[in-house]
Parts: structure tokens; C-alpha cells; sequence
């Protein structure tokens, strides 16, 4: 159905007014769950409370992300519908940054989705993509969502994942399996945010990209340097520092005449 919306280039919230049209658009071609487009709205609410910025707290978190990943023996990025149609070709240029491999993985799993999330992925660029059909024949255990199917040779047996948008069940799930869990998501209280091992808080659309350029800069360091990194992020700390972060701001500008 294409872009419907006629938005004038001046309006004040056109960036954001933009995103929603892709979105719903990649609702209507199977790529994002519904839920998906509720699901942006709430990160909407949370950005606008970030400044729609990038904060320090999570520039810090990014590059503990970027350490996490360079030192993973089978780092995987798990991507959902959200991210396909948000951020396919950035999450793509970050699997090959790394390098990591790619795996679908949906909360509201159909053959279509499947296929919708697989192929946006190839168009940008991506040339193996995990966990479609029945590739996603593993199980997670304690896991009763469509999110307990995994890919054997992906999620199942990688040591680090990153889960940007995710429901906090597997996160605690992937987390008793004894994996490292990285998640983008602008809700710090979301379960997944406080669960996770890294933590970014901040809008996928400015995070992925950040996080492909950390993964640049720091790949020449050593492996002792990359460790020293992750052991002096402390992601429960972090996040108090991006919920005090929010309450200032919200101070400044209830103050503001
Ligand atoms: O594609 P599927 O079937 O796997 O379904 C994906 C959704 C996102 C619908 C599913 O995982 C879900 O219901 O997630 P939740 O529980 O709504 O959590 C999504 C989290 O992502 C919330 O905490 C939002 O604040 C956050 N979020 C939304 N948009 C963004 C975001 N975080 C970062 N960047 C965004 N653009």
C-alpha cells in the first residue's frame, strides 16, 4: 500500500511522523507484528522523555555491547519485526562488523512473518539467515512463547546474543541457559532492561549504528583490554544512571517557564 500519509517536510514531528508511516507499512507487508506498532509507541513515550538523544549512560553500555561482542566465541543477533523494519540494513553492517550470524526470531511467529523478517534481511544485504522454518527446531528451555523456537547452530549454542526489543521471559530464560544477553530497549524498566547483561537505552534506530561504530573502534584492542571494559560495566548501576538522567530532565523541564 506505500507511504499514504502526505507529511509536510516543516511539521514539527516529521522525522517521527515518517518512522510511523514505515512502520505501518511493514505491518501491512507482514514484516511487524501489530503489537509491534504499540510496542513503538511506548518507546516513542520513553525517547521523548531521553531528549530523543543518545545519552552518556548509553554510550557506556554500547561499548561494554561492542567488547561483549568482539570477545564471544558465537556471538548471534536475534532480530524481530521491530527491528527488520526499523533497522535491517544497520543490523546487517553490524553482523558483518563483528562478524556474528543473523537468526529470526519472532513473539508472534508465522510462516509468513518468518519469511517477511528473512527476506528484508537478505535485501539488505544479509547473506545466511538463522532460524526460519525448520532451522528453528531447538527449544529454549522454560520457555512456552513462539520465542522458545531457536536455531540449533544459532541462538541455541551461541555464548552471547544480542535481543534488541524483547520480552523479559527469554532474556531470564537465555539467561539460566548461561548466555551473555545485550538488549537495545528505551523502557530502563522493562524486565528484559533489568535483566539483561548490557543494557542500551536508547532508540534502535541511533543505537545500531552506534554500536557497529564501537564494534569498529575497538576491535584492534586486546583481549585483556576488551575484558577490562565489561568488567568495569556494571549494567543495575547504569541503569540508575539513565532513570536519574530521566528525572532530571523531567525536573528541568517542569522548571522551564
Ligand atoms: O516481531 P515480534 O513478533 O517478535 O514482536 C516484537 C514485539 C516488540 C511486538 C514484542 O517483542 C513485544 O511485545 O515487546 P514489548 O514487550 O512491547 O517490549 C518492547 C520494548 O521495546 C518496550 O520496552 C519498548 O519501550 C521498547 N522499544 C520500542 N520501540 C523501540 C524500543 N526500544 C528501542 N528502540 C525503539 N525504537
Amino acid at each position: 500500500m506505500g507511504i499514504r500519509l502526505k507529511i509536510p517536510k516543516n511539521h514539527v514531528r516529521a522525522a517521527s511522523l515518517r518512522k510511523r508511516e514505515e512502520l505501518i507499512d511493514a505491518e501491512e507487508k507482514g514484516i511487524l507484528a501489530k503489537a509491534g506498532l504499540i510496542a513503538h509507541g511506548r518507546g516513542e513515550a520513553f525517547d521523548y522523555i531521553l531528549g530523543e538523544a543518545t545519552i552518556p549512560a548509553a554510550l557506556f553500555a554500547t561499548r561494554a555491547a561492542a567488547a561483549s561482542l568482539i570477545l564471544a566465541r558465537h556471538p548471534v543477533l536475534s532480530v524481530n519485526g521491530n527491528t527488520a523494519a526499523l533497522v535491517a540494513k544497520e543490523t546487517v553492517d553490524l553482523a558483518e562488523a563483528i562478524p556474528a550470524d543473523l537468526e529470526v526470531n519472532l513473539f508472534y511467529r508465522d510462516r509468513r512473518r518468518e519469511l517477511a523478517v528473512k527476506s528484508t534481511l537478505v535485501k539488505a544485504g544479509a547473506s545466511k539467515v538463522l532460524g526460519v522454518g525448520r532451522r528453528a527446531s531447538a527449544h529454549i528451555p522454560e520457555l512456552f512463547s513462539e520465542r522458545r523456537k531457536v536455531d540449533p547452530n544459532g541462538i541455541f549454542s551461541a555464548d552471547v546474543i544480542l535481543v534488541p526489543l524483547e520480552d523479559g521471559d527469554r532474556t531470564m530464560a537465555l539467561k539460566k541457559m548461561g548466555k551473555f544477553v545485550v538488549t537495545i530497549d528505551l523502557n530502563p524498566l522493562s524486565r528484559t532492561s533489568q535483566a539483561a547483561d548490557v543494557t542500551i537505552v536508547d532508540n534502535i534506530i541511533r543505537a545500531m549504528p552506534n554500536l557497529t561504530k564501537a564494534v569498529e573502534e575497538l576491535r584492534g584492542l586486546s583481549r585483556q583490554e576488551l575484558k577490562g571494559i565489561l568488567e568495569r560495566f556494571d549494567n543495575r548501576r547504569n541503569l540508575s544512571e539513565t532513570i536519574l538522567f530521566m528525572r532530571d530532565r523531567l525536573t528541568a523541564l517542569a522548571k522551564e517557564e
